[in-house]
């Protein structure tokens, strides 16, 4: 009997290393509180990437928005612009940084009752199809502009 639930432990670790969402960890996310008459915000967080392989995000959604997207900033002729990723790889071991001027995740279409709660999941969508639910802490932010 012990020798099975030793086994049982084991096989249970090594599944749980397998399942991909679990490398993936995030820390410090935080939404901009949604400014009245705006229909978007913005979101940042640190992502790491704790395993041995590439990690591809590839869409994010939230009860709060219609749509979360991955945005970036690019200068263009001297000009910073914000564009939307399709994907975005977190390569092995990689810490992505989303911050202002940078990486930033993007909620469209806002419900703002929703989005004043202390609080919002956001629901991270990888390549392998598996899926991550994240609470991000909704915080005023002001030196942002969208
Ligand atoms: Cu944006």
């Amino acid at each position: 009997m012990n020798k099975f639930l030793t086994l049982l432990i084991v096989l249970t670790g090594l599944y749980c290393q397998s399942t991909f969402a679990l490398d993936i960890e995030v820390k410090n996310g935080v939404v901009r509180a949604p400014i009245p008459g705006m229909a978007n915000t913005v979101g940042y967080m640190e992502l790491t990437n704790n395993s041995n392989d590439n990690i591809i995000l590839t869409s994010a959604k939230s009860a709060v928005a219609d749509r979360v997207e991955v945005h970036d900033h690019i200068m263009n002729d001297g000009v910073m612009k914000m564009v939307k990723l399709d994907s975005l790889t977190i390569t092995a071991n990689e810490t992505k940084r989303f911050q202002t001027g940078g990486l930033h995740l993007m909620f469209i279409g806002l419900d703002h009752k929703e989005a004043m709660k202390k609080t919002i999941d956001v629901t991270f969508i990888f390549q392998d199809g598996s899926e991550q639910v994240v609470t991000f802490n909704v915080k005023s932010i002001h030196q942002h502009h969208h």
